[in-house]
Formats: C-alpha cells, structure tokens, sequence
C-alpha cells in the first residue's frame, strides 16, 4: 500500500539563495531572519617544549623524532630553537593527541630522569 501527502507542508522549504517568508493570519507576509549556522573548525593545541640546562640534547633530538614524526635534521633544528629560546613548537594536535603527546614526553623524560618538561596550549 503507498501513503500520499495529504497536507502541503506548513513551512515550504526555502530555496538556496532567496529569502524565507512566512504568511500572517492577516495574509501580510513578513521576511523571516535568516540563520547561517556556522560550524568552527576545532581548537586547535599546539606542544609546546621548555627548556632546561640538564637534559641533554641528544635525549631532546630522540624525543622530538620519536613522538612529533620529525626526522633528525628537523628535530635538531627545534631542539636548538628551544635551547636557544627557552621554548618551541614541536606540533599542533586535537586537544586530545596534544595531551597524549605531552604524557608521553613527560613519561619518557621522567623514566629517563630528566627534567624536560612540555605543554600543551590553544593556539590562536
Ligand atoms: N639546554 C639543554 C642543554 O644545554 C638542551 C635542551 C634543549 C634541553 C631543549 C631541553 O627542551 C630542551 N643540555
């Protein structure tokens, strides 16, 4: 068996572009607002690494390869950014895997028992 419409529906879809109207009682028409919903892309974290004067930069370099994808030139070149800055970038995540990455450099540091210390920050 197959079900019609019987009813138009109350609010007639508004096509891309025009401007949606709806009918008094009185029969006037008045424009309705329109809404855009807006969807942000997500915040965004950036790990941020601090410097130190005890963890070797070795140990630095490894970390920045081992858990920012890095190869070893481009870990060098952070790893002495931060020496030379007190801090740097070493990437940008979902706040999730920024925080993961975090635990795990601060993990790695403490077993290896180094002060190193890193966190995480919203970026602008
Ligand atoms: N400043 C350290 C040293 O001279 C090296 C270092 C670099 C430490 C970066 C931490 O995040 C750091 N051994």
């Amino acid at each position: 068996m197959k079900f019609m419409a019987t009813k138009p529906p109350t609010t007639p879809p508004v096509a891309p572009g025009s401007t949606p109207t709806t009918t008094r009682e009185d029969g006037d028409s008045v424009v309705l607002e329109r809404r855009t919903q807006k969807v942000q892309p997500p915040q965004m974290y950036q790990v941020v690494m601090l410097n130190d004067d005890y963890t070797p930069m070795e140990f630095v370099v490894m970390v920045i390869q081992e858990y920012f994808s890095k190869d070893r030139e481009q870990a060098t070149q952070i790893m002495l950014k931060i020496h030379l800055d007190g801090k740097g970038v070493c990437g940008v995540y979902s706040r999730d895997v920024a925080a993961t990455k975090v635990d795990q450099v601060m993990d790695a540091a403490g077993k290896a028992g180094h002060p190193l210390q890193c966190v995480s920050e919203p970026v602008e």
